[in-house]
């Protein structure tokens, strides 16, 4: 199927600029479908059943929106997931914000993608271990 993307310039060209670092012939289309591949198999790893205990980073322009109000609205849902929160101010627009979050999966998985699904959110990832399995091994 085909379907149209809307994003800023720069972050195109820098995309494409990374497409042209690649050793195989891969167009943009290519590029694409590859990052919502391992998007996909990185879903599959989440362990929804078990406890886990992981760290969530995320950086954002506090300017945008009201996003700074919709990322503590999100979190005060999770104050039993939410261990700690660090924040950094980074430069005059930029924040750095890192969670640690301990809990059941399914809550963990779904805090994080409410909170890297919020529009002015640059940056995130979630990494996790499963503790009721990895930690005794
Ligand atoms: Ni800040």
């Amino acid at each position: 199927m085909r379907f149209s993307i809307a994003m800023p310039e720069d972050l195109l060209r820098a995309f494409d600029a990374q497409i042209s670092r690649r050793s195989d012939t891969a167009n943009r289309s290519e590029a694409i479908r590859d990052l919502i591949r391992s998007s996909l198999v990185r879903d599959e790893l989440r362990t929804p059943e078990a406890q886990v205990i992981g760290s969530l980073t995320m950086i954002y322009d506090h300017h945008t929106g009201d996003l700074t109000r919709k990322l503590d609205e999100v979190q005060h849902d999770y104050t039993h997931e939410i261990v700690s929160t660090m924040h950094v101010h980074l430069d005059h627009s930029n924040c750095l914000e890192i969670l640690a979050l301990r809990g059941q999966g399914s809550r963990v998985y779904e805090l994080a993608d409410k909170l890297l699904g919020l529009r002015g959110v640059k940056h995130g990832e979630l990494t996790c271990a499963a503790t009721d399995t990895s930690l005794e091994l």
